[in-house]
């Protein structure tokens, strides 16, 4: 396969409600999309779904544009592959740079996927028909707030709610949801934001009933998290610290968790984060997918990778009317009693709505050969 030709919208849609975590708040989001299209017409969608600001990894919106521009593109451009794991092959000659890297193997996959005529799920390893959804719910100006934000996911059906905690924000939150749902199963997730010093707080987290702690120490802390673990019932769940496969071959020998989080921008992409399920499925790790609030592109890609079989637990594949009131895509995702259905049609399942992206697009940029 030969891309010919390369588009990239920055495209910036309105949250429906504002997002906190640990690091920051949020009320819209931009992300990259990309379209590749090969010489034999076949085109196919990619998101770039970097945040804006440099808090959840190093990258950013700007980085991933020029990055993508100037390193990516030109490597697209350039290579003739016949899987799209030789394209991410000439891709990981540049380091780092994951949620950009991302945009491009999935616009790969999306494409190969749509020429080979078989759902990308399937092109994947995909063995589900539908997969199970959770929620991620940012912190709440008041234990109230929060509430009212639980109580309507719960309604809805969501299998899983995950709370974002921080110093400051952990034990009553999840103490008032815990009691409010009794019966809702319940992860907390701290985005790195503690230490070593905090242990007492993750002993009385540790007496919740939780499903997981996810990443409650910094990315690059895989020592202490393994000493974390030992300590603890709760599954530690790795999110920041994974961003390549030898990072949880790392973790593995460390006993750094018990369960992965796959996002597939993190991990620069479907191919890699293919890769990382097989490893987990090997150890007997159970894994999830997690999100960075997508758009309909790059959640249907999660969607897709989820339908995997060691994707054993809930992934953070809410509908996109969680997010967004309106979707680029022509059909939104939609959940059902927490569950999404896999696609069974050709390539990534969800067409863009053009003339909605074009609407909402702040920069675009096109080469070609
Ligand atoms: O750690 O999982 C995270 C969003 C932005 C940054 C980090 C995270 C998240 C989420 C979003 O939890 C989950 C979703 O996309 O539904
Ligand atoms: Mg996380």
């Amino acid at each position: 396969t030969r891309i010919q030709s390369i588009e990239m919208f920055r495209v910036r849609l309105p949250l429906v409600h504002e997002f906190t975590t640990s690091s920051h708040a949020k009320r819209s989001l931009e992300h990259i999309l990309v379209a590749l299209t090969a010489t034999d017409g076949t085109v196919g969608w990619g998101e770039i779904a970097s945040p804006s600001g440099p808090f959840y990894s190093a990258e950013t919106v700007e980085s991933c544009w020029a990055v993508a521009r100037d390193h990516l593109a030109p490597i697209v451009l350039r290579t003739d592959w016949d899987h799209p794991a030789t394209l991410a092959a000439a891709l990981a000659k540049v380091r780092g740079n994951h949620f950009a890297r991302a945009g491009f193997d999935m616009a790969a996959w999306s494409v190969w996927s749509s020429a080979h005529g078989v759902p990308l799920a399937a092109a994947l390893g995909g063995t589900r028909s539908t997969v199970e959804a959770g929620v991620s719910l940012g912190i709440e100006p008041t234990i109230d707030d929060l509430l009212a934000q639980v109580a309507p996911r719960v309604a809805e059906g969501y299998r899983r709610v995950k709370l974002k905690i921080a110093p400051g924000w952990d034990l009553d939150p999840v103490r008032a949801v815990r009691s409010a749902f009794p019966d809702v199963p319940l992860h907390v997730d701290a985005n790195g934001a503690y230490g070593v010093d905090h242990l007492p707080v993750m002993r009385e987290l540790d007496k919740l009933g939780l499903l997981m702690i996810e990443q409650p120490y910094a990315p690059r802390a895989l020592a202490d998290l393994a000493d974390l673990q030992a300590e603890l019932d709760t599954p530690i769940c790795l999110d920041e610290s994974i961003e390549e496969v030898d990072d949880l071959i790392t973790a593995l020998r460390l006993g750094a968790g018990r369960i992965l989080n796959i996002k597939v921008s993190r991990m620069a992409g479907l191919t890699p984060a293919v890769r990382a399920h097989n490893l987990a499925q090997d150890h007997g790790l159970p894994v999830w997918c997690g999100g960075m609030h997508e758009f309909g592109i790059g959640r249907a890609a999660n969607v897709a990778l989820s339908a995997l079989p060691g994707f054993t637990l809930p992934s953070d594949v809410s509908g996109s009317d969680k997010y967004y009131a309106r979707d680029v895509t022509t059909t939104p995702i939609i959940s059902t009693n927490g569950q999404v259905e896999v696609p069974t049609i050709y390539g990534l399942g969800r067409d863009p709505d053009f003339a909605f992206i074009q609407a909402n697009t702040t920069t675009s940029w096109h080469s070609h050969t």
